[in-house]
């Protein structure tokens, strides 16, 4: 049996519940900048959550949602494939800004219990680290926002956005994590909050806990290790959908490591 070794974390909508009020919110700033008169409500935009990346996400509303978008009003060469796509890089760069503003100014907290968890896991030596589709930036500016600049050494690796092409529900993204590490699947958990994640983790091997918000609280999460509605604080102690957590009310090391080795028991 092996030793838990690395703790990897996705952060949208796990570290901290950035869709409806951050991601959102800034694409629909950089959408009237832009004069598109878009408006991403919060139920619409959890169906643009079917897609990951938000440049990705762009292209799947205009391709499924607007069927009847004028490329022609936009870009001099409507049929041009790299066009659009520099077209869509282009707002989405926008999106980016606002989105890097609401961190600074402090609009997205993290998660009630991840700053503890954080910090315990780093007391008890574990390797910290990152695997998630979003910008680099907006990982290093929610970080910093949060947890202060420092924080961002906490991590042996931040694996993140555009760095594999194919992003979640492929499992790359964690693949290139464990790579940069050093580490096997085994070594490790990961923490997720939704089906596209859990199936990046699980496709790379990794035992996953689900911690899921008013997005995913509804998704397939068949084959996760534990799947509950949050960290969980003493005041705000977590409700478990499945997996066993004996009495704890809290994602503390100590369940981590149960849940670790009960997956480990059952290879
Ligand atoms: C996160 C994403 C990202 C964010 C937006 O998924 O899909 O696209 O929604 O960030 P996960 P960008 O939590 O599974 O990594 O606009 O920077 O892509
Ligand atoms: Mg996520």
């Amino acid at each position: 049996m092996t030793e838990l070794k690395a703790l990897i974390f996705d952060v949208d909508g796990t570290l901290a519940d950035t869709e409806r009020d951050g991601h959102r919110v800034a694409f629909n700033a950089a959408f009237s900048d832009a004069g598109l008169g878009w408006d991403w409500d919060a139920p619409l935009y959890g169906k643009l959550l079917a897609v990951t990346g938000g440049k990705e996400r762009i292209r799947y509303y205009i391709d499924d949602f607007l069927k009847d978008f004028d490329w022609a009003g936009v870009i001099p060469e409507p049929e041009n494939e790299d066009h659009r796509f520099e077209w869509i890089a282009r707002l989405h760069k926008a999106k980016t800004a606002h989105y890097l503003d609401l961190l600074a100014k402090g609009t997205v907290p993290l998660r009630p219990g991840v700053e503890t968890l954080l910090n315990q896991a780093r007391a008890a030596g574990l390797v910290l680290a990152i695997s998630t589709t979003t910008t680099p930036a907006n990982v290093t500016s929610l970080l910093s926002a949060t947890l202060g600049k420092d924080s961002l050494d906490w991590f042996a690796v931040i694996a993140a956005g555009d760095i594999v092409p194919a992003k979640k529900p492929a499992a790359d993204i964690y693949t290139y994590a464990l790579d940069k590490l050093g580490l096997a699947a085994e070594d490790c958990i990961a923490f997720e909050d939704s089906r596209n994640g859990f199936l990046s983790s699980a496709g790379a091997g990794l035992t996953t806990i689900i911690t899921t918000n008013g997005y995913t609280a509804n998704d397939d999460f068949s084959g996760a290790a534990l799947v509950i509605d949050g960290f969980g604080t003493e005041s705000q102690p977590f409700t478990v959908h499945s997996g066993d957590t004996g009495d704890s009310k809290i994602l503390d090391l100590a369940l981590i490591q149960k849940v670790f080795m009960a997956s480990q028991a059952k290879t």
